[in-house]
């Protein structure tokens, strides 16, 4: 039996001979560590043509942008090919192929892709792939309705609501989201030019109370088997293609929660593209991210719904009209969980590529600030914005 051991590039070229299920294994003859997340190692391996194969992936012990000061459990590896297997059988063409997890060595073997690129890399670029969205939205509805109480029996959905107890991992979250962009904290890091602002977020009862009410919900309703940190940089597309992968931050949560990331993630670029773009181009690609947003919401409400017309199996909830009721309350809190995106990106430790990549700091700074007041409006007026249209409206409103 294997003991947990750090891969060098050359065992994770050994380890995909044995486990990668190619035909030819002694073709694999290198590996190329790509990991640029905030957590693990990732290598492709590549055969004596030069090209690449199979994905390995191995947790790390600990927090790999922080180090071994901030340790880390290695069931994490556990949780995401499982929540990757499931979300698999019931979303093939959007969720990554888990071809073999080890538990010892805390690794999974996924399928290659690449053939396709990150979203968050190509959305920074300005480059547009229109049928993301759709399918996005469609990647949501099934794995979120199968895993819910309109679809799993309800004993099976207790024990995998204790399969996929993610402690450690929600923890970073409960954090990251709900307290550390709220307070005073040395992970958070923002222009200073932008200090009064940012001290409206500790100081406004109304903000702190409807936070507070997002984190309550994100502890204690266990409504679906969450992908827990879906954004654009967990998605690969390509022409025609997308694919979800990195769901080790799984658990049963509320389903906002992951709708509201995406949508968060699709507005920080919004924000974000008159820094990265020429006038022109950044107010065409605004307008294309808006459609992204609008086909989003509508891709993964139609799917649901239709969903829960055709295959809901409890008989409470299979009653007219529920289904629909629910729906609004997934809305309110998708809104709520997409402002906190948009804060936590901008304020908090995790800041990403679309606003980091800006390189007019006055640019940047004026980025941070429409992403900040978005999120904010988005949290204190989620139970007056009564559908997409009028989120775009409000989008709009806000500069
Ligand atoms: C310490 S981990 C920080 C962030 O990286 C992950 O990708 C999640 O988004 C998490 O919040
Ligand atoms: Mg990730």
């Amino acid at each position: 039996m294997s003991q947990y051991r750090t891969f060098t590039a050359a065992d994770a070229v050994e380890y995909a001979r044995q486990f990668g299920g190619i035909e030819n294994p002694d073709s694999l003859i290198s590996a190329q560590e790509i990991g640029d997340g905030n957590l693990n190692l990732v290598f492709k391996i590549f055969d004596h043509e030069g090209s690449s194969r199979v994905i390995i992936k191995q947790a790390l012990p600990y927090v790999r942008c922080v180090g071994d000061s901030w340790p880390l459990t290695l069931e994490r590896a556990r949780i995401e090919a499982e929540v990757l297997q499931i979300h698999g059988e019931f979303c093939p063409d959007h969720t990554v192929k888990i071809l073999h997890y080890d538990p010892v060595l805390a690794v999974m073997v996924m399928e290659d892709l690449s053939s396709h690129a990150i979203w968050r890399g190509e959305l920074v670029k300005g480059n547009d792939y229109p049928q993301a969205a759709a399918q996005l939205g469609s990647y949501l509805a099934q794995t979120l309705f199968h895993t819910s109480d309109f679809y799993q029996h309800p004993h099976q959905k207790k024990a995998d609501v204790i399969r996929f107890t993610n402690p450690e991992l929600c923890d970073i979250t409960e954090e990251l989201f709900f307290n550390e962009p709220y307070e005073e904290h040395e992970r958070n890091g923002y222009p200073r030019a932008l200090e009064p602002l940012i001290a409206t977020l500790r100081t406004d009862d109304e903000l702190r109370r409807k936070v507070a009410g997002l984190k309550h919900r994100f502890l204690s309703n266990a409504e679906a088997l969450l992908h827990g940190d879906v954004h654009s940089g967990s998605i690969f597309v390509a022409t025609g293609s997308l694919k979800v992968i990195d769901a080790e931050f799984g658990f049963y949560g509320p389903i906002g929660f992951d709708v509201g990331s995406v949508l968060g993630n699709l507005l920080i670029n919004y924000c974000a593209l008159p820094g990265l773009l020429a006038p022109r181009e950044a107010a065409a690609a605004r307008e294309q991210r808006l459609n992204d947003v609008r086909t989003t919401w509508q891709s993964f409400a139609e799917g649901f719904l239709a969903l829960a017309a055709e295959k809901t199996r409890d008989r409470a909830l299979a009653y007219p009209g529920y289904a629909a009721a629910f729906l609004s309350k997934i809305w309110r809190d998708t809104l709520g969980y997409c402002g906190t995106e948009l804060i936590r990106r901008t304020v908090g430790m995790s800041q990403v590529a679309d606003i980091k990549t800006i390189g007019d700091e006055a640019m940047r700074i004026e980025c941070v600030r429409q992403a900040v007041t978005l999120g904010r409006t988005l949290i204190l007026a989620a139970d007056n914005i009564d559908d997409v249209v009028a989120l775009i409206a409000r989008v709009r409103q806000n500069g």
